[in-house]
C-alpha cells in the first residue's frame, strides 16, 4: 500500500519526488544494518532466480553479492526483494531497497526524471522475438498480422510498437502486467509471438515443457543495456556500486580470478597491485578502497567472494550452463566486446 501511494505521488510530480526521496547516506545505513537490500527478478534463470535448494543464483544476484563482499568481506550479507517489472523503480525510489539489480534497461527517463541512476552495464542485451517452429517463420519482417505477447511497464512494449510501425507491419498487442501471464498466453497459443530481451527469451524458453519447439528469430530490434540502479543524490553509494562493477571488469582484464587472487598480490604488475590494494613500496596504503569508504582490500574481497566479471558470466549464463550464451558484446573491450572499465589509479 505504501508503495502504491508513493507511486501515485511520483506520477504526479516526478522531479520533486526525486529530489526529496534521494536519501543520502545509503552506504552508512547499509553498514549499520549489516546487509545490502537488493531488488531482483525472482524468475529469470541465469540472472535472478532461486535454485532447487532455494539459493538465489544469477548474474544480477552475484552483482548484489559483489557489493556485499566489497563492504563486508562477506558475499552473503545481502537480502533479496523479489520485484516485478511494474514495481521495481518505485521500490528503489521509496527506499525499500538499496540497489535494483534486475534486468533493467538503462534509458534516459529512468536515469534522469525518475530520480534514479544506472551504475554500469552488467549485460549488453537487445530485444528479440520468439515463435513456435510450427509457425514456419524465419524473420520478424514476416510477422505482419501476428498477435504479439508482451509485458507492460517495460521497454519491450515501446520497442515493439516502434518496430512494427517503422516496418509498416500490422500487429495485435496482447499485453499483461505479469510475466507469468505473458508466458502462459504465449504457450497457450493466445499469441503467435513472445517478445522481450533476448536473454529473457532464452531464460523463459528453459521453463517451457518443450523448449525445442520454439525458435528465436534473428532480428535484434533495440539496445537493452541492463545494469544495477541506485537513487540519485547519494554519490557515495553510487560510487561504491559503480566501482564494484568496474572492479569486476578490471579484475577480468588483469587476469585476477577467485582462484589466483592471493598469489596475484605478489605480482610485479603495478596495475594489479593497485587493483588489489597492495601497499606501496614505502609501506603507505594505496588508498583506492579507503577513498570510497571501503577497506584497501575491497577488490580482493569482491573477487574472492564472487569471482571476476568473466567468472560471473560463465557461471550463470555461459556456454557450460543451460542458457549457453556466448560472450558476444559482453566480451571485454580488448576481445571484441563492449565491457570496459576505467582504470584504478
Ligand atoms: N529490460 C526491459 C525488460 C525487463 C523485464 O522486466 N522483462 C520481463 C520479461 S523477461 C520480466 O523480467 N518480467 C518478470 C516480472 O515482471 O516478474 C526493461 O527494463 O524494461
Amino acid at each position: 500500500m505504501k508503495r502504491k501511494i508513493i507511486g501515485l505521488a511520483l506520477a504526479a510530480s516526478a522531479s520533486i519526488f526525486a529530489a526529496t526521496a534521494a536519501a543520502a547516506g545509503t552506504l552508512d545505513d547499509v553498514k549499520t544494518k549489516g546487509f545490502v537490500q537488493c531488488g531482483v527478478n525472482p524468475a529469470l534463470a541465469g540472472f535472478g532466480a532461486p535454485d532447487a535448494q532455494n539459493n538465489w543464483t544469477g548474474m544480477d544476484i552475484d552483482f548484489c553479492r559483489a557489493v556485499a563482499a566489497a563492504i563486508f568481506n562477506d558475499p552473503t550479507k545481502v537480502k533479496f526483494t523479489p520485484l516485478t517489472a511494474k514495481d521495481r523503480f518505485t521500490a528503489l525510489q521509496s527506499n525499500e531497497i538499496d540497489i535494483l539489480s534486475r534486468n533493467s534497461t538503462w534509458t534516459m527517463t529512468r536515469d534522469t526524471s525518475l530520480g534514479l541512476k544506472f551504475a554500469g552495464i552488467m549485460y549488453y542485451d537487445g530485444q528479440g522475438f520468439m515463435v513456435k517452429k510450427s509457425l514456419n517463420v524465419d524473420s520478424a519482417l514476416k510477422l505482419s498480422g501476428a498477435a504479439v505477447c508482451t509485458q507492460t511497464g517495460t521497454t519491450t512494449e515501446l520497442n515493439l510498437a516502434d518496430y512494427f510501425k517503422s516496418n509498416n507491419l500490422e500487429y495485435k498487442v496482447v499485453a499483461f502486467e505479469k510475466n507469468e501471464e505473458v508466458l502462459a498466453a504465449y504457450q497457450d497459443g493466445r499469441c503467435d509471438v513472445f517478445t522481450t530481451d533476448q536473454s529473457g527469451l532464452y531464460a523463459s524458453r528453459l521453463t517451457f515443457g518443450t523448449p525445442d519447439e520454439h525458435i528465436v528469430l534473428p532480428e535484434i530490434i533495440s539496445k537493452e543495456p541492463l545494469g544495477p540502479v541506485v537513487r540519485q543524490g547519494d554519490d557515495a553509494w553510487f560510487n561504491v556500486v559503480k566501482w564494484t562493477y568496474y572492479a569486476l571488469v578490471n579484475a577480468e582484464e588483469l587476469g585476477v580470478t577467485s582462484k589466483n587472487v592471493e598469489e596475484m598480490k605478489a605480482s610485479t604488475n603495478p596495475e594489479i597491485l593497485r587493483l588489489l590494494g597492495v601497499k606501496n613500496a614505502d609501506g603507505t596504503a594505496a588508498g583506492f578502497g579507503t577513498g570510497i569508504g571501503l577497506s584497501e582490500e575491497w577488490v580482493v574481497q569482491i573477487v574472492k567472494g564472487v569471482g571476476n566479471y568473466g567468472e560471473i558470466f560463465e557461471r550463470n549464463v555461459g556456454e557450460s550452463t543451460p542458457l549457453k550464451i556466448s560472450r558476444g558484446k559482453n566480451a571485454l573491450w580488448n576481445a571484441g566486446g563492449l565491457q570496459y572499465a576505467p582504470p584504478i589509479r
